[in-house]
């Protein structure tokens, strides 16, 4: 009966595409542009990667542009990597472009998911996996157990590099320090916090910040300005769509012992 075989056809493919993301190359959590960035190009060099996300709807804050106008802007250092998506744009100017938010964020996530990654919506990362000393993947529950506050265990996923792309609050990087006492690559060794709103040196810190936090863990977008102490920068989002270009590279390289 059809009705017998949609179910099944769902339920079945489902925990196949969840047995086969158990064991992962990169886990990503947080599916902010950042994140998604960083996904497909990371599957695009052949990795196995799967991104976190805790809402229905992954994208972040790029669906909603700025105070929900649904545009958004990036830069020319950035627009290689609008054209790689396939994004319509428009010269403003000073080497600015605006594009829709909406077209924007679909195009990522579609791109990153056709490119190979695996996206998991309404899950939660809850913490890491923590062994010898070294981020080794991700604790994940469902998002609906955490809201509900029900005493559910989570389930583990190995990863041999885990990313915080979380956004402002950089919730791997606050987890990893908070529970494990270890020091993070930062001026201080902890979570520094965002600085307030300068356009230039946020958008040319986040990319610099885009790096190895702790031993398997790495940080990007909006998690590594929090991070380091940086500022941020409102609805331009070239910064964004370079950190998680960068964030991909330095894992590539380094997961093909090139680093
Ligand atoms: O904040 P967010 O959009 O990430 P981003 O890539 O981009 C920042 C910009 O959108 C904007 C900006 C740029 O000018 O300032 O804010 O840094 O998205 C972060 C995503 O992470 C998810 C959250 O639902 C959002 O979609 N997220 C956060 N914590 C968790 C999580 C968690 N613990 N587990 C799963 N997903």
């Amino acid at each position: 009966m059809i009705e017998s075989k949609v179910s099944r056809g769902i339920i079945s493919t489902y925990f196949e595409k969840m047995e086969r993301n158990l064991e992962l190359d990169v886990a990503i959590v947080g599916g902010g542009p950042s994140g998604i960035v960083a996904a497909y190009y990371l599957a695009k060099a052949g990795l196995k990667v799967a991104l976190f996300d805790r809402k229905l709807s992954p994208g972040g804050g790029m669906w909603g542009g700025a105070m929900m106008f649904n545009q958004i802007v990036v830069q020319q250092e950035a627009l290689h990597i609008v054209e790689e998506f396939d994004i319509n744009h428009e010269k403003y100017e000073d080497g600015l472009y605006v594009m829709d938010s909406v077209e924007s964020t679909s195009a990522l996530l579609y791109k990153a998911v056709h490119a190979g990654a695996t996206i998991f919506n309404c899950y939660s990362v809850e913490d890491v996996i923590f062994k010898s000393n070294v981020v080794s993947g991700v604790v994940v529950n469902w998002t609906p157990v955490l809201r509900e506050g029900l005493h559910v265990d989570p389930l583990n996923i190995l990863a041999r590099c885990v990313v915080d792309g979380t956004g402002h609050d950089s919730e791997m990087c606050r987890t990893v320090a908070r529970k494990n006492g270890i020091q993070l690559a930062t001026d201080t060794g902890a979570v520094i916090g965002e600085r307030s709103l300068d356009v230039v040196a946020g958008e040319e810190e986040v990319v610099n910040g885009t790096k190895e936090i702790y031993p398997g863990l790495y940080v990007c977008g909006m998690a590594a300005s929090a991070v380091s102490g940086t500022p941020r920068m409102g609805p331009i989002f070239g910064g964004m769509l370079l950190s998680g270009k960068k964030v991909a590279d330095l894992i590539i390289k380094r997961l093909n012992g090139d680093a």
